[in-house]
């Protein structure tokens, strides 16, 4: 990790997804980081734990870019589904939408769901280290706001979804805020 020219620390986010990387910028941007954003992925490993995912992305992209990097790995986990559909979400966000799992919540009085971020971290022929944030809210009855991205308009967060929220607010209690809050407290302890 190094300083650019406006002496703020440039941090490499590996990620193909536009919106994490607005968050993880805006977040990490009122704490004086710089984030560069590195689209050349990673493979993903099928694992019940998000973890061990971002553990090995983060090391394989660290090696294979001969950098020190971040990567994000996260998801919803609904607890009447039994944790559905964590590791697979976006498999499930771009197969099956909102709509589908709000239909598949019909019926379901346990709106319980927790949204989890597991920032992977790892420098070249070091060990990977990760760090873990979560928000509880309740699966909505139907999608509200435009806000966010993903199953932002279906999690309910104290009688407002993440959609309805918006960035701003969002990235003040949103799981990903919470993983990068740990994440940060390590860096500082660490420089
Ligand atoms: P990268 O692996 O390239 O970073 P991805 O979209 O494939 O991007 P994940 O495998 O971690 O990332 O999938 C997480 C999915 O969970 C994501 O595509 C969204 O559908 C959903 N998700 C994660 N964080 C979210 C959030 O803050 N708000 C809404 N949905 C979220």
């Amino acid at each position: 990790m190094h300083k650019n020219e406006k002496n703020a620390l440039e941090i490499v986010f590996v990620t193909g997804n536009e919106d994490k990387f607005r968050e993880v910028r805006e977040i990490l941007a009122t704490m004086g980081y710089e984030v560069i954003q590195n689209t050349n992925g990673y493979p993903e490993l099928q694992e019940e734990d998000l973890e061990p995912i971002a553990a090995y992305g983060a090391r394989w992209a660290a090696e294979k870019l001969g950098m020190t990097v971040i990567v994000d790995d996260s998801g919803l986990f609904i607890n009447a589904l039994n944790g559905f559909p964590g590791p697979y979400s976006a498999f499930v966000e771009k197969n099956l939408g909102n709509k589908r799992v709000l239909k598949i919540m019909e019926d379901e009085n346990d709106r319980s769901a927790v949204f989890k971020s597991v920032i992977g971290y790892c420098e070249p022929g070091a060990e990977p280290l990760t760090f873990t944030g979560t928000v509880e809210g309740k699966i909505a009855f139907e999608e509200r706001g435009a806000g966010g991205f993903g199953y932002d308009p279906i999690f309910d967060y104290d009688g407002m979804t993440f959609g309805e929220l918006g960035d701003v607010e969002k990235n003040k209690v949103s799981h990903r805020r919470r993983a990068l809050d740990k994440f940060l407290e390590w860096l500082d302890n660490e420089n």
